[in-house]
């Protein structure tokens, strides 16, 4: 069985998580911070979270891991079918992983460990959501997915980004989606989808644990 290691407020983990959720791979989910340990650069060489354990392999990287479910396992594909729309799923995943979802980063920190968040550090990190939110609405085609009529990579990186959009907005106290017209519609298509509902539950547990343990200790 696979394992896969990290955390429910990783949005990389999410990805390979809400992955193997849709494919109907078996796996199971080992809690796992991220760490220097010579353990765990064993299995996962810069000591981040993903990494999956697939008997004797080990492999880190949430897309390196995406691309060889999608190779093992290509029946319920997360890719669409044509090589355009395979390409513009991916750059969308990228939009989502390294600029959006790294806006978002002092945010969720700053929620969930209390993490010091000062103006300047808020003003940079809005103005990357901010333009990585543009350069996805520049290039998703609302079909109702993303790119077309199926779930596919640029989906499930949205599903594992825009609740930290969403806590982000609530810090800041506007709505960063407003700019995206169809995201309302698309964020309740999101929830509709078990693999995805099942992910946000699980993200939404492990935040409200965080910060019951850091006002118990205040
Ligand atoms: N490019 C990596 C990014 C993974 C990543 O940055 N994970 C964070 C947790 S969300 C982490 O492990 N951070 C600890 C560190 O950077 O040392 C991927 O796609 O898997």
């Amino acid at each position: 069985m696979i394992k896969l290691y990290g955390s429910p407020l990783s949005p990389y983990c999410n990805k390979v998580k809400i992955a193997l959720l849709e494919k109907g791979v078996n796996f199971e989910e080992v809690p796992a911070p991220a760490s220097q340990t010579p353990e765990v650069l064993a299995k996962s060489p810069m000591g981040k979270i993903p990494y999956v354990e697939i008997g004797q392999f080990h492999l880190a990287e949430s897309t390196a891991i995406l691309e060889w479910l999608e190779d093992a396992y290509p029946t319920a594909s997360l890719l669409p079918a044509t090589p355009n729309g395979r390409a513009r799923s991916r750059e969308l995943m990228l939009m989502f992983d390294l600029y959006v979802g790294c806006g978002c980063v002092a945010f969720q920190r700053h929620k969930a460990f209390g993490a010091p968040l000062d103006q300047a550090a808020r003003t940079e990190a809005r103005a990357l959501i901010v333009r990585g939110l543009a350069a996805v609405g520049r290039l998703a085609r609302l079909g109702p997915y993303l790119v077309g009529d199926a779930f596919s990579y640029a989906d499930l990186a949205a599903a594992s980004v825009l609740p930290m959009v969403t806590l982000a907005g609530e810090i800041l106290g506007e709505n960063l989606l407003q700019p995206l017209a169809w995201a309302e519609d698309y964020l309740t298509l999101l929830a509709g989808r078990r693999t995805v509902a099942l992910t946000w539950a699980a993200r939404e547990q492990a935040l409200l644990r965080l910060q019951d343990a850091s006002s118990g200790q205040s």
